[in-house]
């Protein structure tokens, strides 16, 4: 595909067209911090792994969200507020000693979904809005990295479904070079008038588009209630999901969810069913449309309810053990609203020969105390250069790395 080097602006440029506030330099974060030294001692000691992993602090990041990792190692880090982090280890122990603000130039809001191209165009996916950095390593330490909008402020949903909740976007490259971005919608469970629309704009689903300009943007997957993290199995391609299902209809229901999109154009269940097979109080006794039913894909996996299963990520190195291959690491954020809280670690699932899931375990725990309280909360796993896992809490404001120390 050939870049549109017409559209390519600098940054200075897109301050004009995006009405970004200029700053001269970005913010540091410093990491020989006595918060960093409470995390080392007092919370990572307590994280437990299965035999010979090891978990340590990669870095101080605060409301650390999404991740992508370059294969240089540079790891940029999305949040929720209107920062994205630009974490690099330079003399190469595998800790990162530098941790900036990345495109300082730039306003971003709720920049939480961070995403690589194999050409090395990190898109950004915010609230309401993509951005796109060229050759973003080689540019991060220039006055003048090129980014331009590849979706353009409020053309990623309509406006008038801007919302506080579910407002989180995350972004990955397909295996057919597209981008593919999730969209949460906005309730606790969408009231009728909204399907048509949320349909056909891809809100409370999937999707996809031509990263270079944006054009062929469609709908891949619908009824999908808060999807924050998704994947592509390496082996066959297919797309991989998490879903936060609804709240406030007890602790144990319904299940969380991890799904397979077997091709695209599937139908999900929201919010017709509010996770799994539970029917929500809302559409309980309503004939589910034949369109639907007729592309409705159940979980692979239910999770426990309220667990807030968030990013995901399929593993390809060679570090961890052959049991791992091709395994999905994924981060429960951890319940707000469950009389006992579940949750806040980072769970592994294993799939069968088809490509479907056989079960899902626990890998890395102890963020949740005995006494109920959270000492972290992840949110994203990502791969690192050397085949460990990286994982990202926006409670601590922290990136850890889990690594295999076997043989
Ligand atoms: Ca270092
Ligand atoms: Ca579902």
């Amino acid at each position: 595909m050939k870049l549109n080097t017409a559209s390519v602006v600098t940054i200075s440029a897109v301050l004009a067209l995006v009405a970004g506030n200029t700053q001269a330099a970005g913010e540091r974060i410093a990491q020989s911090t006595a918060a960093a030294s409470d995390l080392r001692n007092g919370v990572l000691p307590k994280i437990t792994l299965p035999d010979d992993f090891k978990i340590e602090l990669f870095a101080i990041a605060p409301n650390a969200r999404h991740l992508a990792v370059s294969p240089k190692g540079t790891v940029w880090i999305g949040t929720r507020s209107d920062r994205v982090w630009q974490a690099t280890d330079k003399d190469g122990d595998k800790i990162a000693d530098m941790v900036e603000q990345f495109a300082p130039q730039v306003n971003f809001k709720v920049s939480n979904g961070v995403c690589l191209s194999k050409d090395g165009s990190l898109y950004v996916a915010e609230h309401n809005r993509v951005m796109r950095f060229f050759d973003a390593e080689t540019y991060m330490q220039s006055d003048q990295p090129k980014a331009e909008p590849l979706i353009k402020l409020g053309e990623l949903t309509p406006r008038s479904e801007q919302s506080y909740g579910h407002n989180a976007r995350v972004c990955k490259i397909g295996p057919d070079d597209k981008i593919y971005i999730s969209l949460g919608q906005p309730y606790n469970v969408s009231p009728a008038k909204k399907l048509d629309l949320y349909k056909e704009t891809g809100i409370g689903g999937i999707i996809r588009l031509n990263r270079f300009d944006g054009s062929e943007r469609e709908v891949v997957a619908q009824g999908i209630r808060n999807s924050v993290g998704h994947d592509f199995n390496p082996k066959d391609g297919s797309l991989w999901f998490t879903d936060n299902q609804v709240d406030g209809m007890g602790d144990d229901i319904p299940p969380g969810e991890l799904n397979k999109a077997p091709k695209m154009g599937m139908w999900y269940g929201f919010p017709h069913y509010g996770g799994g097979d539970t029917r929500t109080n809302e559409y309980k006794g309503q004939a589910i449309p034949k369109e639907d039913l007729e592309r409705y894909v159940a979980p692979q996996i239910e999770t426990v309810a309220h667990a807030a299963d968030l990013g995901m990520t399929f593993y390809t190195g060679e570090q961890f053990p052959k049991a791992y291959q091709n395994a999905i690491f994924s981060a429960q954020h951890g319940s707000w609203n469950r009389s006992t809280p579940v949750g806040a670690r980072v769970m592994v699932t294993y799939l069968d020969d088809n490509g479907d899931a056989i079960k899902m375990e626990p890998f890395a725990e102890g963020w949740l105390n005995a006494a109920g309280r959270y000492l972290g909360r992840p949110v994203d796993v990502a791969q690192y250069i050397d085949g460990s896992i990286l994982v990202s809490d926006d409670k601590a404001g922290a990136v850890y790395r889990i690594y295999y120390s076997g043989k």
